[in-house]
């Protein structure tokens, strides 16, 4: 058996999603997410352009080798394009091996370790009336945690809260990314009485989550996270850029607010001095930009080591088939911990039609072989493409700032 055919399809069914569809001479297909929110058409074009030929005619038995293969042989390793792409094949490939087995890939990873993942959604308002009620709304969906991002007066737009629609969305479709107004001085003195509030309305018991977004420095951080201590933090998210670790070093030594990062790292190598010097309590890869099921699961296995336990990143840009994948992980490593849960619009569930289904605060992957995810692809296709950015962040005088 071989890989006989690869293409990549991509489709806007209100946020863009690239996937790649591989199917072997024996018909089985398989799907991975290649969905890089921004710089989509570079996944594509290096698939296209560059991957998709090497698949055909190689043994889609052969994960490992296959992920060896396009690692090394690029010559030019990481960086969010290459390993989205990577991932995608790698992703696709343990759909393929499931369905051959005609088991859930979950099985494959050696089988459930719990009943269900526990899942995180997300609430936001403009002020705490909005954000009281959004909290409210996600716990009667039966969420056990819940991520709160609120309005800052000072600033008219703010990371996680959305401007006249009931959904946050950070990609937009227009040609030039949004600009917003950051101040770290104004957010620091908002936060913590917002959690406060929270916690006297709500009680001790919902977990309660924030991302700061990669925007303070080490020290702002550390009176962030000390200052949140009396209010139970399940994570505080990203609270440093994310490419230096002795940031989150400095936080470390002075707050014991529990942390979380990684959504933007692409490798272990990403990982180990964060891991291995337990620099945080959740590592939030995904399945979709950390190189695919196989990755993922090392980097978990580096993590058990120091204690730390899965987050994986689960925003709307993560497709129903990276959510999938996250799933069968996490439902089988030792040491998960919780998964984000951005539901998608319901036109993106038509478009990719799930076994995976939320029940008491968890998702399950469902046991259909394979990842469980199909693609309607005439409903893909009446949904093209639609040029995206995220949003870009400035200081009051005009200096751009982490976004
Ligand atoms: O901004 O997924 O935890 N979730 C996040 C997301 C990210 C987007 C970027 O593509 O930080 O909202
Ligand atoms: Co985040």
């Amino acid at each position: 058996m071989i890989i006989e055919h690869a293409e990549v399809i991509v489709t806007s069914p209100g946020r863009n999603f690239v996937t790649l569809k591989l199917v072997t001479s024996d018909g089985v297909v398989g799907y991975g997410d290649a969905t890089l929110n921004g710089r989509e058409l570079a996944v594509v074009s290096y698939l296209r352009d560059h991957l998709l030929a090497l698949l055909i005619g190689r043994d889609p038995q052969r994960i490992e080798d296959t992920w060896q293969y396009l690692y090394r042989g690029a010559y030019w390793r990481g960086g969010p394009v290459t390993m989205t792409a990577i991932s995608a094949v790698d992703v696709a490939l343990w759909d393929i091996k499931g369905k051959l087995a005609g088991l859930p890939v979950y099985q494959l990873l050696g089988g459930a370790c719990r009943d269900g993942c526990l899942v995180y959604a997300h609430a936001f308002g403009r002020d705490m009336p909005e954000l009281v009620a959004s909290v409210s709304a996600q716990l009667e969906l039966g969420y056990r945690a819940v991520r709160a991002q609120v309005g800052v007066p000072q600033l008219a737009k703010v990371y996680g809260v959305a401007v006249g629609r009931e959904t946050y969305e950070p990609a937009t479709r227009a040609a030039l990314p949004d600009e917003e107004l950051w101040d770290a001085g104004a957010y620091l003195r908002h936060i913590p009485p917002v959690f406060a509030a929270l916690r006297a309305q709500f009680g001790p018991e919902p977990a309660l989550l924030h991302d700061v977004h990669h925007r303070l420095t080490g020290l702002q951080a550390a009176q962030l996270g000390r200052a949140l201590e009396p209010h139970d933090l399940f994570w505080l998210e990203d609270v440093t850029p994310a490419e230096n670790p002795d940031a989150l070093r400095l936080v470390r030594a002075h707050t014991i607010t529990p942390l979380a990062i990684g959504e933007v790292f692409n490798t272990i190598w990403d990982c180990r001095t964060i891991l291995q010097d337990r620099l945080v309590d959740y590592i939030r890869t995904s399945a979709t930009h950390a190189g695919g099921i196989s990755h993922l699961r090392r980097i978990f296995t580096l993590a058990e080591l120091s204690q730390i336990r899965s987050g994986c990143h689960g925003a709307t840009d993560i497709s129903p088939v990276g959510m999938a994948a996250a799933l069968h992980v996490g439902l089988a490593i030792p040491n998960f911990g919780i998964q984000e849960h951005m539901r998608h619009e319901p036109l993106v569930d038509d478009v990719f039609p799930h076994a995976y289904r939320f029940d008491d605060g968890r998702l399950h992957p469902g046991d259909e072989p394979g990842l469980g995810v199909a693609l309607d692809e005439a409903l893909a296709a009446r949904h093209p493409y639609v040029a995206a950015y995220l949003p870009v962040n400035r200081l009051g005088d005009g200096t751009m700032h982490d976004w």
